[in-house]
């Protein structure tokens, strides 16, 4: 048995602290790689803990934790937005846990994993690590410092061990949009086969790889689903254990073979759970919703609430350099086909996308804006474009020099804190946003407070004691 000390180095939205009074996903939500992890290993005999810098203070309590902990292995993962903080826990890590083996995983150190190495990780896992992380732990020596993991077969994995997250039983009751609470969330695959210029794709198909059958020494993607019936083996656990109203599928993208998918609403009938009301959230393309409508009705009878679609722009010329495979007019129809059948629409926008030559138009924002007043979708999401390493776009935006800021804190967020690229002008971005999402924070704004702080008060104590 080894004390192994896994670190997610998140920070919420609101900093310090965020992750204990939860207001939106980023502060909520179990870390499901290292919930995975934890499973495996815990399987194995071992004992797992986990410091979660979301529910600290600052960082004179996570060393307090990593102390106590005294872990023999430490274990640090990162997504790119977090691995400024991750390589701080790797140097934490060597004065607090002067003894203890330093592994680092996830996609970041997956596409740079000499960033883990020269922050003091003694190994660096690329890809998953269900299969080869017990096997670093028994053996480390049998392991160069920089190693690809073994893919696991999916059906096989212990479900993800959530209430390694601390209050995690609470934390399901937290609403989030208009799913109603117990809620879970869960994924059912891994990867995603298109291939978007802005989205981390190329880091995702490093992640979800493994050797080529005909050169061992090449990885081809491996991009994966679990079978329906292991799913539901999981919901029905889940169901024992929080009797959940909503389900939150966390896939890339829920649509993506709509045989599974039919099968998979068959099965939420036969479960029962389309029948008690349970109802969820997934994201699905504007094109596929257009090339299958009908699956997308089966899921709505199957208990598809929200269904969240990446628009990204309605400005063809911007959909066609992104590579999105998509159109202004497929993304209307796809709105069209969901709000006809009910279901509530969540739109993301991406603003402030420069066209192929560089240059930033305004009038591309206005188009997308203007289609979003139309829609009048249930939610809206936007983001200004911040280029992500690992995504086609960041190198293509550090060919042009566009990017004015390269800090790891800064890329692929929501909210960059700061201008990000040269030739935007942020300030009109703003002002022509204003309209936009006043509209939306009248509609779902005061709603989402008023049942936040409703809920904490007195319904979150009463739901935590009605908990099987
Ligand atoms: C679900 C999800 C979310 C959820 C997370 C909820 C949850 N319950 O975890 C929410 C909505 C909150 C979210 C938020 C964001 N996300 Co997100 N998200 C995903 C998604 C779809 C799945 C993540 C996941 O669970 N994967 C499955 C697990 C098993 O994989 P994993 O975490 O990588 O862990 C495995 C390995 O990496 C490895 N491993 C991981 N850690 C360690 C540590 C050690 C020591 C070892 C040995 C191994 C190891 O083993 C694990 C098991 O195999 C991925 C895309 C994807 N398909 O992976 C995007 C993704 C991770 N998200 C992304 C982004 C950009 C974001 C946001 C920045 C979005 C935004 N603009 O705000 C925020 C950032 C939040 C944050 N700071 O972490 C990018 C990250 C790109 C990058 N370079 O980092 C991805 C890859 C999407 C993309 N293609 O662009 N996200
Ligand atoms: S943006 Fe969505 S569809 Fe496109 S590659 Fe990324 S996850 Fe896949």
């Amino acid at each position: 048995m080894v004390r192994v000390m896994l670190v997610n180095p998140q920070q919420g939205s609101r900093g310090w602290g965020s992750g204990r009074d939860p207001l939106d996903l980023d502060d909520l939500l179990p870390h499901h790689g290292l919930a995975h992890l934890a499973a495996v290993l815990k399987q194995q005999g071992h004992e797992v803990s986990l410091l979660d810098l979301r529910l600290m203070s600052g960082w004179e309590q996570a060393r307090d934790e990593m102390e106590q902990a005294a872990p023999q292995v430490v274990g640090v993962t990162a997504r790119t937005q977090d691995a400024g903080r991750a390589a701080r826990c790797l140097a934490m890590a060597s004065k607090t846990a002067p003894g203890a083996l330093r592994l680092a995983g996830g996609i970041h150190y997956t596409m740079f994993p000499r960033e883990a190495l020269d922050a003091g990780a003694h190994k660096v896992l690329r890809g998953e690590g269900e299969v080869s992380l017990p096997a670093i732990i028994a053996n480390p020596d049998l392991f160069n410092d920089i190693t690809w993991g073994e893919p696991p077969e999916l059906d096989a994995l212990p479900f993800a061990l959530r209430e390694l997250l601390p209050d995690y039983r609470r934390r399901l009751l937290y609403p989030v949009w208009s799913l109603r609470p117990p809620i879970v969330d869960m994924l059912t695959g891994r990867g995603c086969p298109w291939g978007c210029r802005f989205c981390c794709g190329p880091g995702e198909k490093a992640l979800y790889t493994r050797p080529s059958p005909r050169d061992p020494g090449k990885r081809i993607p491996y991009l994966r689903r679990r079978s329906v019936e292991h799913v539901m083996l999981e919901l029905a656990e889940l169901w024992q254990r929080y009797r959940f109203r909503s389900i939150i599928f966390h896939d890339d993208q829920f649509l993506i073979e709509p045989e599974w998918a039919s099968r998979f609403c068959r099965a939420m009938h036969q479960a029962g759970y389309s029948r008690r009301g349970v109802s969820w959230w997934a994201a699905c393309r504007a094109d596929m919703i257009c090339r299958h409508p009908g699956v997308i009705a089966e899921m709505r009878d199957a208990g598809l609430k929200v269904i969240s679609i990446g628009f990204e722009s309605f400005s063809d010329e911007l959909l066609g350099w992104l590579g999105k495979g998509t159109t202004s007019a497929i993304n209307r129809r796809a709105a069209a086909i969901c709000q006809d059948l009910g279901l509530e629409v969540f739109a993301n926008l991406i603003l402030g996308i420069p066209r192929e030559d560089g240059t930033w138009h305004r009038e591309d924002d206005q188009i997308s804006l203007q289609a979003i007043k139309e829609m009048a979708p249930n939610y809206f999401s936007h983001s200004f474009l911040s280029p992500i390493p690992g995504s086609w776009l960041y190198n293509w935006a550090l060919e042009k020099e566009l990017m004015l800021h390269q800090e790891h804190a800064q890329t692929g967020s929501r909210r960059p804190g700061r201008v990000l690229l040269r030739g935007v002008d942020y300030d009109e971005l703003e002002r022509m946003l204003a309209p936009v999402i006043s509209r939306y924070q009248k509609f779902w704004r005061p709603r989402l407070e008023h049942y936040t702080y409703r809920l904490r008060s007195w319904r979150l104590a009463r739901a935590e004691r009605n908990l099987p």
